[in-house]
């Protein structure tokens, strides 16, 4: 007498996500939950420094490596501990192998980290960095380096006396242009600036991307930011006053840089709108 076997059941399919419980299914059974190995520490988990400072980058590979090696070059010299972060939001031109290879060469007295951005946009991959800070002061540089990193001094002179938000600006007395914008750029910066006036109050430049603060100060107004682009500085300033924090001005020595990931329609319009927006909703 044969025993009849029973009929082979094809296994469940695995799960192909490492740190998810494995769920097992089969009829009549109940759910078996096998734990599934522990989920890594959070992918961009930083040591806190005194500063750190995020570098937003989108297709910079022919930019970076300058920008890097001024801006270590300059910190290694500072008093305070350091760390450089480039938030990449999936450039095509290598841009990642180039921070790594910057990393990888350098001697590591200021770490450079490199962390991605699922959301497209300067501001959401600022705001990705700033929220998985753990230094004390925190802020954003672009990579045209179009504002000098020796600014830094003043920005940390006035936070280290007890500024919540300090950004350099090209519209207070004292700041200069060494390369100019063309004029295309300064009528509709000009117009912008107006505009963002009815937004953010006492503020003469929301758009120069230097901007460090201290970093409990500025978590509340990031988490409250919608914005993802190039108006998101309008909205994190606007968060910080709403909150009632002070917005330092420093003047600075500012040089256009001829290649610019600004496009004046696309990202103007995008900007001009969504800065209407803030407006209206305030
Ligand atoms: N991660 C990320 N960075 C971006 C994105 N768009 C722009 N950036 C970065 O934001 C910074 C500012 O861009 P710039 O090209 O200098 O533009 P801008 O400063 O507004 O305009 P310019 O006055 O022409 O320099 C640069 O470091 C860009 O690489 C983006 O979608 N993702
Ligand atoms: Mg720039």
């Amino acid at each position: 007498m044969s025993t009849a076997l029973p009929p082979a059941v094809a296994p469940p399919p695995r799960s192909t996500t490492p740190d998810r419980p494995l769920l097992v299914h089969s009829p009549g059974a109940r759910v078996v939950r096998i734990p599934g190995p522990r989920p890594p520490a959070a992918p961009c988990a930083r040591p806190a420094a005194d500063l750190e400072i995020a570098i937003p980058a989108y297709n910079e590979a022919a930019r970076l490596p300058r920008t890097l090696h001024r801006t270590v070059e300059y910190l290694r010299e500072q008093p305070w501990r350091s760390r450089v972060v480039v938030v990449d939001n999936g450039s095509c031109d290598g841009t990642a192998e180039v921070v790594r290879d910057f990393a990888r060469a350098d001697d590591g007295r200021v770490p450079v980290a490199l962390i991605g951005c699922a959301r497209p946009g300067k501001g959401a991959a600022v705001r990705r960095a700033l929220l998985s800070s753990r230094s004390r002061f925190v802020g954003f540089c672009d990579a045209d380096l179009a504002t000098p990193v020796e600014t830094l001094a003043t920005a940390m002179e006035h936070l280290q006396r007890g500024a919540a938000a300090v950004i350099a600006s090209r519209h207070v007395s004292g700041a200069r242009f060494v390369q100019s914008q063309p004029v295309g750029r300064r009528l509709g910066g000009a117009a912008f600036r107006l505009l963002a006036r009815s937004v953010v109050r006492d503020v003469h430049d929301t758009q120069c991307g230097f901007k460090f603060f201290e970093r409990q100060a500025v978590t509340h107004a990031l988490v409250s930011c919608r914005t993802t682009g190039f108006a998101f500085d309008v909205e994190l300033l606007r968060q910080l006053q709403v909150a009632g924090w002070g917005v330092v001005e420093v003047p600075v020595a500012w040089s256009h840089a001829d290649s610019s990931s600004f496009s004046p329609w696309r990202d103007g319009l995008t900007s001009f709108s969504a800065v209407l927006q803030l407006r209206w909703a305030s």
